[in-house]
């Protein structure tokens, strides 16, 4: 174990200054437009805008700045001055660009113009709206409806997300892959097993009455900054925080809060986390059992520490599970997880000694193998102690993209039994399709087995963010079909299918005037709040059209315009759509339109929450798992675990530049985080020129890496996504929601001369 005091400080705080200057280099480079300051006053409280970066809630009681380093980073970004027009694309070859970095092609600026591939030139040319969506649609016409896949990415509000759900279906299937199959649907699937809840089970409220946060593989400090105010508060409170993370993340480490004159002024920093527990990457199966077992084996020798009445009362299999985790050894929990018994102890101590908990997870525990199993445990701890359901206590997934988690809810599913599909059939007078729609890793798959005519995608830039990167790549240009609806050149547009648009849509910042008027559009958060949002800036071409409106069109040319599918109407206003929201969505939904500016956003519940367990048994579940990690390998020497990172100075594949300063990484990515000891043993020195090669079934290089020693358990080596997507196997998933195993992935290391 590392105790947070021992820890060098290297990097300084996270938050701080160091924070405005981030922003400001962001700034200079994206050279925004003018009255962008006033769009970052709006950012994030009710009747502004909703940061488009992550889901983390906003609340009621908000700060003058409500916006982070990588919220303000987000808005910048899609405030640029800088245009990609059809004319500055068409200078230059697919060839060309294919060797221009992710950052590159971003920056080229915002899109301003439908495009169409014209393969004759082999280059990209404008065309009319109507042109545009005639064309789409007469393709789609003649492909086989169930080759078709309508991808989103978790921007889109809750109205455009809706009909997008709907033209699918209309279209005639469930093919509705998210951002989330690569990301939360271990949540999604995993979660819903134990507790019946497909999302966390905490509130705001809960952060502000809780005792303790455990954390497991969620980086507040870059992906949710604006986290690290409540847990500062928390901390001021006498909260205790406990941090298992591979990496020594700063922003768990401590904080100066930006919003703090005083703070800024002194360099007076919150500690964060009072212990933290840097595991081998996927041993966190075993690090929570060892928890466990240090309370059952506490609770046996006398110590109340287990809530037996509601166990008695609400559980399922506890007696099972404490039985194997007695019989588990703590020789056995060592060696995998790299910590020491005391460590472990220690830590379980903290929960013990702690009234109200809350588990806090992300992509650490997510993105393996048997991720599923990983939230299986996390829940197994916090029911023994009875800390769901409880004012202070809960599950806490921290979602990614914006409306990642709202677009789920109103019906972007590909799994049928996830939709009112009776209510669907009502409203609008069709026949939904009743096969389940294809997850993104079967579209995948399909893909690069020719069995795929179309990818519609509604923002995303899938082609980088999937895995095994060049088999998608060959495949994707071979479709009959691509259409991108995005706001920004990437990767996914420079492998256009044998028909391709690329469909310019205006960011969230953006005024949106139709007939009634400047639209609101709606998000939902990690607590399950939704919040309404309007942008009120000049749109960056006139030529833009919404996410709602180009989806309304493609509706309209496909299923045509009848008594029920007035699509016309809904664009003129988005709030007829909200109502349809509502008539499909009661339950969460109710009065909506009124309710959407509610501060702190409306919550729509969550029956966990309240102790109820919508699971087959009606109870929560504990869960043995078959194996102590959450991988689908074995160690060898020459091995790695790799776990693929995201710098302080990205948005996904959004790469806004070359500064990760909380890891003291400047100017480059393209480098491998290594233990130094096991760089001693492969004969590596700092600044060794190194490939990775994939060892998990797939031939595949990522060459010209540059070694960095870095404090990392050994075994465990880390590198940036998406660049190294390269490396990961499609087939490498968890077992049960299939989400990409992205943070343990087996490679070797190969010196370069
Ligand atoms: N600025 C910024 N914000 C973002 C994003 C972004 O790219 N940039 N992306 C958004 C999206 S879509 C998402 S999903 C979220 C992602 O946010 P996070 O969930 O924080 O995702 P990551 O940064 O990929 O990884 C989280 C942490 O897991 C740790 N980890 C890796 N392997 C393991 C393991 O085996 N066990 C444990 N315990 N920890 C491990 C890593 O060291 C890292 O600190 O953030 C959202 N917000
Ligand atoms: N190896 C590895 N792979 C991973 C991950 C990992 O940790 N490691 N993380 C996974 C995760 S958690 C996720 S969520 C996925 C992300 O996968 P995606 O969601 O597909 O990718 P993004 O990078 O978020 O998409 C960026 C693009 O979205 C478009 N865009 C931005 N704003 C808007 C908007 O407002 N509207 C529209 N229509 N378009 C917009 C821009 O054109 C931009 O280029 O990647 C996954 N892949
Ligand atoms: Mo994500």
């Amino acid at each position: 174990m590392t105790k947070t005091d021992d820890l060098p400080k290297d990097h300084g705080p996270s938050g701080g200054w160091g924070s405005l200057k981030g922003i400001s280099r962001i700034f200079g480079e994206s050279v925004p437009s003018p009255a962008v300051l006033d769009t970052l006053r709006r950012q994030n409280k009710p009747g502004g805008f909703m940061c488009s970066s992550c889901a983390w809630p906003k609340p009621a009681n908000y700060h003058p700045f409500e916006f982070c380093e990588n919220g303000a980073k987000m808005t910048l970004w899609e405030s640029t001055s800088a245009r990609c027009t059809p004319n500055d694309l068409g200078k230059h070859s697919l060839e060309e660009l294919r060797g221009w970095s992710d950052h590159e092609l971003e920056k080229t600026g915002r899109l301003t113009a439908p495009m169409r591939f014209d393969h004759g030139t082999g280059r990209y040319v404008e065309t009319g709206w109507d042109e545009a969506i005639a064309g789409i649609a007469e393709v789609l016409a003649t492909l086989p409806k169930e080759e078709v896949v309508f991808y989103s990415s978790g921007h889109a509000g809750l109205e455009a997300s809706y009909l997008w759900a709907l033209v699918a279906r209309l279209y005639g299937n469930n093919n509705l892959p998210q951002s989330s199959n690569m990301c939360h649907e271990t949540t999604s699937v995993g979660l819903t097993q134990v507790i019946g809840s497909p999302v966390g089970t905490v509130v705001w409220e809960d952060l502000e009455e809780t005792d303790c946060f455990f954390f497991f593989g969620q980086n507040p400090g870059t992906n949710s900054p604006r986290f690290l105010h409540p847990l500062k508060y928390a901390k001021q409170r006498g909260a205790r925080i406990v941090t298992f993370n591979p990496v020594r993340e700063q922003g768990l480490v401590s904080f100066v809060d930006p919003q703090d004159p005083v703070e800024m002024a002194t360099g007076r920093e919150t500690i964060i986390s009072d212990q933290y527990h840097q595991l081998k990457a996927g041993s966190d199966i075993a690090a929570i059992l060892g928890l466990c077992k240090a309370v059952i084996e506490a609770d046996d020798a006398g110590r109340d520490v287990i809530d037996h009445a509601f166990l008695a009362e609400h559980c399922n299999g506890f007696d099972g599970f404490m039985d194997f985790a007695r019989e588990t050894t703590w020789a056995a929990i060592c060696a995998e997880t790299g910590l020491s018994e005391v460590a472990l102890r220690d830590a379980a101590e903290i929960y013990m000694t702690s009234e109200k908990v809350i588990g806090v997870y992300g992509m650490g525990l997510t993105q393996h193998a048997h991720g599923s199993w990983n939230i299986g445990m996390l829940t197994n701890l916090l029911l023994l102690r009875g800390n769901i359901g409880k004012t202070g206590a809960g599950m806490c997934p921290v979602r990614g993209h914006s409306n990642v988690q709202g677009q789920r809810t109103v019906g972007i599913a590909e799994k049928t039994k996830l939709v009112p599909m009776d209510r669907l059939r009502d409203l609008f007078g069709f026949e939904p399709p009743e096969k389940d729609g294809m997850h993104v890793v079967d579209a995948a798959e399909a893909m690069t087995e020719g069995r795929l005519s179309a990818m519609l995608c509604l923002g995303g830039n899938l082609v980088r963010a999937l895995p095994e990167r060049d088999r998608i790549e060959a495949a994707w240009e071979k479709l009959p079909l691509t259409v991108m609806i995005s706001t920004k050149l990437n990767r996914s547009h420079l492998f256009p299918g044998r028909n391709a648009w690329i469909l310019p849509c205006l960011a969230r910042s953006e005024e949106d005037m139709q007939e009634s008027g400047n639209q609101w559009i709606t998000i939902e958060d990690s607590f399950s709040c939704i919040h309404g949002s309007q942008g009120r800036r000049t749109p960056a071409s006139r030529q833009l059209r919404s996410e709602l409106e180009i989806t309304a069109l493609l509706g309209k040319a496909i299923a045509g315009l009848t008594d029920r599918l007035r699509w016309d109407e809904w664009i003129a206003d988005y709030g007829r759509v909200r109502d349809l929201i509502e008539a499909t969505y009661p339950e969460d939904f109710r009065d909506f339109n009124a309710r959407m500016n509610e501060p702190g956003g409306f919550w729509r519940g969550n029956p966990a929450h309240d102790r109820v367990w919508k699971t087959e048994s009606g109870k929560a579940e504990f869960t043995i798992p078959d194996k102590l990690n959450a991988m689908d390998f074995d160690d060898e020497p020459g091995r790695y675990r790799l776990l693929t990172m995201r710098s302080n100075d990205q948005f996904n594949t959004t790469i806004y530049g070359y500064s990760d300063r909380f890891r003291g990484i400047e100017g480059t990515r393209d480098v491998l985080l290594m233990n130094a000891a096991d760089m001693e043993e492969a004969g590596l020195s700092h600044g060794d020129r190194v490939a990775l090669v994939a060892d998990g079934g797939i031939a595949a290089r990522l060459g010209g890496l540059e070694v960095v020693t870095f404090e990392l358990p050994r075994g465990t080596v880390g590198s940036y996504y998406p660049e190294c997507n390269v490396l990961v196997p499609i087939g490498h998933h968890d077992r049960l929601s299939k989400t990409p195993a992205s943070k343990s992935v087996a490679v070797r290391i190969e010196r370069e001369v």
